[in-house]
């Protein structure tokens, strides 16, 4: 059996109670009591409670996770201010039993997140109760960072530019992609972070022309550029930065695409203020390398946000609906891709402020700093 609402006489942490209340208020105006949360980054962000496998019941009263034993410790003390069931069956019957007793008749789910299996066990456990489905609710309410999670996306950073710096101390021609990319994951980890943010890339030489590469057992060669993407997870925060060296010295080609990108990049970060259309923001950026020739060669967005997950609201694209608002913190990272050359990508995370875009990576992009 389930314990009493016990979280009422626990205290929310402020930051916390916040996000709850914002979005009781949006779950009351679409007349429900009730919403049910089955997306393990969401949770996180309006619990604290980081398992996974377990859904979360926001109701008027609290907010229940539905677990299992291996969460059980996690949640009694790392969030306390949670009511937690320990299911014994299926999540679905545990939420029927919760509804029940809660006498929810409609309940708000989360389109994106729940599977067609999970619907049908649903509607199975949960009879009488009207599920209306919504989407982006959480999408939109994590895109604006309080000032905590800029703080940890700022350590993240912190950490996985500690670890490029060291990196490139460790170069040396004949080092494989995949040793490049192992090296700076463990620098990463020894100076702190708790993990890579996503799959590593390290391209050597044309392998840089291909914008999702996976490292392999290319080797690195003197003049050769080496494009490496990647970045850290700090208190679950994702950072994300794109950097391309050379150990000697980039061809002419490169180097005139190098500077074109890097222009591109300082064009769409002056673009960014509260406001500012998202599409406009990826245009100022796009015109530069069209004007350069290279349009067809920028074939993705200009940016992307980041948070709890390393892709996130909003995005910078031609095809973007939306504005960017004070607390956004998005990727500005513009590319050329020459297939069989080499490519330049340049990327730095951004946080929009009242007076425009504050560029959190501090890291050099000067062709000078990208030589070794
Ligand atoms: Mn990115």
């Amino acid at each position: 059996m389930a314990k009493p609402h016990k979280q009422l006489s626990r205290r929310w942490p402020g930051q916390l109670a916040g996000r709850v209340a914002k979005l009781r208020a949006r779950i009351a105006g679409q007349g429900a009591a009730a919403m049910l949360l089955s997306n393990a980054s969401d949770i996180r962000y309006l619990t604290g409670f980081t398992g996974e496998d377990s859904w979360a019941l926001v109701t008027r009263r609290g907010v229940t996770a539905i677990s299992d034993r291996r969460f059980e410790e996690e949640l009694a003390t790392g969030t306390p201010h949670l009511r937690a069931v320990m299911r014994k069956e299926s999540l679905a019957e545990e939420l029927g039993r919760e509804l029940r007793a809660a006498r929810v008749k409609k309940l708000i789910v989360q389109a994106e997140h729940v599977t067609l299996t999970q619907r049908a066990s649903i509607g199975r456990y949960c009879r009488g109760v009207k599920l209306v489905p919504v989407s982006g609710w959480l999408l939109e309410q994590r895109a604006v960072k309080d000032d905590s999670e800029v703080a940890h996306i700022e350590e993240a950073i912190a950490i996985q530019q500690a670890a490029f710096t060291q990196l490139k101390g460790q170069l040396k021609v004949g080092m494989a992609e995949r040793q490049v990319c192992a090296q700076l994951e463990f620098n990463m980890r020894r100076l702190g972070a708790d993990g890579p943010a996503f799959r590593t890339i390290v391209g050597v030489g044309a392998n840089s022309s291909i914008p999702h590469y996976h490292p392999g057992d290319f080797k690195v060669k003197r003049n050769e550029p080496l494009l490496i993407d990647f970045g850290a997870v700090v208190h679950g925060y994702h950072s994300d930065m794109t950097r391309v060296i050379v150990l000697g010295k980039l061809s002419r080609k490169m180097v005139e695409v190098y500077e074109v990108v890097r222009e591109a990049q300082a064009a769409g970060i002056a673009a960014i203020a509260p406001g500012k259309k998202l599409a406009d923001v990826d245009a100022a950026a796009r015109k530069v390398i069209k004007a350069a020739g290279y349009g067809k060669q920028f074939g993705h967005g200009l940016g992307h946000g980041i948070g709890l997950q390393i892709h996130e609201e909003p995005r910078l694209s031609w095809a973007a609906e939306g504005v960017l608002e004070m607390g956004h913190v998005v990727t500005v990272e513009p590319g050329i891709y020459l297939p069989g050359v080499g490519g330049v990508r340049l990327e730095d995370d951004v946080l929009v402020t009242e007076r425009g875009g504050r560029n959190l990576c501090t890291l050099p992009t000067d062709l000078e700093s990208a030589m070794i």
